[in-house]
């Protein structure tokens, strides 16, 4: 039921699955917390042993910031996130989407503040999902993550289309766009094949939420702007399927210090299926989707033709 809506739509949100068996409050605290100790010593990270890598503003839009390898930096959230990822169905779920090695890799925090002006409609690697919690109600599409429903479907990629439009779009399309909706502490799960960004605030009010990304087999993962785990971190840890999950050298190939591919096997991988378009029938385009591709062409191509005349 929940596999139909999340690969029909490409966001889906499971509910509050772990209420009985996590400390869901607590987690809540703990991470809201620690970014927004984050952003108040945001000149002088230094000082709270947070490396500058870790603290995102501005580059994930004005207005927002995010702080990435959490458990890293807080053990409350680190033995909740344990319990998570060791938790027997929600993993077999995930092994069934991204194949048994899948990599966790960041586990950040995200704040959309008051002044939050959204974040552009773009896609994420082949393959990757994103496991979300919700830290605050969701009731408005204010600060939320936003979604093309069923953009994953699409043959091209946004950028093979050149068209990753700027948060501006986003008030323009208001109506072609959905959001997850759902109380805080709510489990959701989205591909990040489907076209998303985040809508800008309302001006009244802040939201956070938690984005872990989790990345398929025979796929790599890893940027220049990201560390990996501290081996002391991971020393810390007792034996778990979460330990070797977020360990970079488990189950992998380095292809350079920041790049490394997950080691294939021959499980299936639903959310990389997504990446071979033959399959993605056109039929099962929404008109909505159309008509946000069309009249999007329409707008960017003739303006960008321009600017490069005036430009000249
Ligand atoms: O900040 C957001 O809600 C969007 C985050 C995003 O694009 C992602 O997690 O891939
Ligand atoms: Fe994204």
């Amino acid at each position: 039921m929940k596999d139909e809506k999340l690969f029909n739509d490409g966001f889906v949100n499971f509910g509050d699955i772990f209420s009985k068996t996590i400390e869901v409050q607590k987690l809540i605290f703990e991470s809201k917390k620690l970014l927004d100790n984050a952003i108040l010593n945001k000149e002088n990270l230094k000082k709270i042993e947070i490396s500058q890598n870790d603290f995102n503003d501005d580059s994930i839009g004005e207005g927002s910031y995010a702080l990435k390898r959490i458990d890293q930096h807080n053990k409350e959230i680190s033995k909740i996130l344990q319990k998570i990822f060791n938790n027997f169905q929600l993993n077999e779920i995930l092994e069934k989407y991204l194949g048994k090695n899948f990599k966790v890799h960041q586990i950040s925090v995200r704040k959309s503040s008051e002044d939050d002006k959204g974040l552009g409609i773009h896609q994420d690697g082949p393959g990757q999902m994103n496991l979300v919690i919700l830290l605050d109600d969701n009731d408005d599409i204010y600060g939320s993550t936003v979604f093309l429903k069923n953009s994953h479907l699409i043959n091209s990629r946004a950028e093979e289309l050149k068209l990753l439009t700027p948060p501006l779009f986003l008030k323009l399309y208001r109506f072609c766009l959905s959001y997850i909706s759902g109380k805080s502490g709510d489990i959701c799960l989205f591909i990040n094949r489907t076209w998303h960004g985040r809508y800008p605030s309302s001006g009244k009010k802040s939201k956070y939420l938690m984005l872990i990304s989790l990345h398929a087999e025979g796929t790599e993962y890893g940027s220049e702007y990201d560390e990996w785990y501290d081996d002391d971190y991971l020393g810390s840890l007792p034996n778990s399927k979460f330990k070797d999950r977020i360990n970079h050298k488990i189950g992998t190939t380095k292809i350079s210090d920041k790049i490394f591919l997950i080691n294939d096997s021959s499980s299936k991988k639903i959310s990389l299926s997504f990446e071979e378009p033959k399959k993605n029938k056109i039929g099962n385009i929404s008109l909505l989707n159309l008509f946000y591709l069309i009249t999007t062409i329409s707008i960017v191509y003739p303006a960008r033709f321009i600017k490069r005349c005036l430009g000249k």
